[in-house]
């Protein structure tokens, strides 16, 4: 399922540190480069007030949150498309995922190194990015020799192809990631079986120092303006904070949280952000009593939705009973929302949405 959401950066960034806070993982973080070189893999629970207001009218025995997967991948360095550092190992990691969380340093302290000596997090924001449109460079440059070979012969579907490469290129070469081409699902590379790093929807996490949580530095600014630009989310965090914080029991939080006046956690927010990035949706059921949240791509048809309850549930479909949570919320359970007659019965080709309450039906 596509909810893969990696995190990127410069080594020392902080990315482990953000991701054993985000799935209560136990990566291993130290103040020296390369720490990790295996990728990490956790999921987070997605913070979802709906879910909470539908318990209080479904009552169920268990109540199971939407989840999205976290990757930690080593670290990044200038040169690494062409195997500096960890080199392409990695950037092969950054292909595996879905979308981009790019972690950049926005916190001094003299005990961790960095890479590039000093804290400067759009200058490391613009050398990662480099990074990323140099390796595209290279698959598509590998990608019109082959393309060039077939199209000499004749092949109709590379002469076409060929077209499309020369506008990624033109794009990239000048500097442009892919996504900001602003191009339709279907005129996606992915579309034609190229996957790009630039075409990856990307975010921005900022991670500064506890104590510039509250007085935004200037380079954060910085890192807004030049994110909002490209159409990017800049989540601040104090990932070093956030995995302190992690560790604690709910009413110690609250009071480390007091003491520190941090109003609020920032994962709930970059876990949301990361969803929106994913493009997915939250869908609920409430068989056996267990009332639980599901996340699909937009798009996704009442048996694909099925389907990821159970494979064997796609080809099973019949049909599908469904309610907004909002509308069975307001009736206060689903006998009276049924009495109302506010089930609908949708088929095959219904297009789940966002906060629909499901019954599926299937056969054997
Ligand atoms: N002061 C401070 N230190 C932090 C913060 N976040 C991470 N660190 C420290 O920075 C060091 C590097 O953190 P990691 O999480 O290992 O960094 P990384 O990006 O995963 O690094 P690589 O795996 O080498 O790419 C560790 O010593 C962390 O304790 C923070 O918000 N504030
Ligand atoms: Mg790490």
């Amino acid at each position: 399922m596509a909810t893969t959401l990696g995190l990127v950066g410069l080594p020392n960034a902080g990315k482990s540190t953000l991701f054993n806070a985000l799935t209560a993982g136990h990566a291993a973080v130290a103040p020296y480069p390369f720490t990790t070189t295996d990728r990490n893999i956790g999921v987070a629970s997605v913070d979802d007030p709906r879910l909470a207001a539908l318990a209080q009218c479904v009552a169920p025995e268990r109540m199971v949150p939407a989840t999205i997967e976290f990757v930690d991948i080593a670290g990044l360095v200038r040169g690494a498309h062409h195997g500096e550092g960890l080199g392409n190992q990695f950037l092969s990691q950054v292909l595996s995922v879905e979308a981009l969380a790019h972690v950049v340093r926005g916190f001094d302290e003299p005990d961790v190194a960095h890479t590039l000596h000093t804290v400067d997090p759009v200058r490391d924001l613009e050398v990662i990015t480099t990074e990323l449109l140099l390796k595209d460079l290279d698959i598509l440059e590998r990608r019109r020799q082959k393309e060039q070979k077939a199209a000499k012969g004749g092949d109709q579907h590379a002469i076409a192809l060929l077209t499309r490469l020369d506008q990624w290129t033109s794009a990239v070469a000048a500097g442009t990631p892919i996504r900001q081409l602003g191009l339709s699902a279907d005129a996606q590379p992915r579309a034609c079986g190229i996957d790009l790093l630039t075409a990856k929807p990307l975010m921005v996490v900022v991670n500064v120092s506890e104590s510039d949580l509250t007085h935004p530095l200037p380079a954060v600014e910085q890192v807004q303006a030049l994110a909002a630009r490209e159409g990017s989310q800049v989540v601040v965090v104090c990932a070093k904070l956030e995995s302190e914080l992690a560790e604690l029991e709910l009413a110690d939080r609250e009071v480390m949280m007091r003491e520190l006046s941090v109003a609020e956690s920032a994962l709930p927010k970059l876990v949301r952000a990361g969803y929106a990035l994913l493009q997915l949706v939250t869908f609920y059921t409430t068989a056996s009593k267990i009332l639980q949240a599901w996340t699909v791509p937009q798009g996704f048809t009442a048996p694909q939705a099925a389907g990821t309850i159970h494979t064997d549930f796609a080809q099973q479909f019949i049909r599908a009973e469904v309610i907004q949570a909002d509308v069975l919320i307001r009736c206060g359970g689903e006998s009276q929302a049924r009495s109302q007659g506010l089930l609908r019965l949708e088929g095959k080709a219904y297009v789940v949405q966002d906060g629909d309450v499901i019954h599926f039906k299937v056969g054997a």
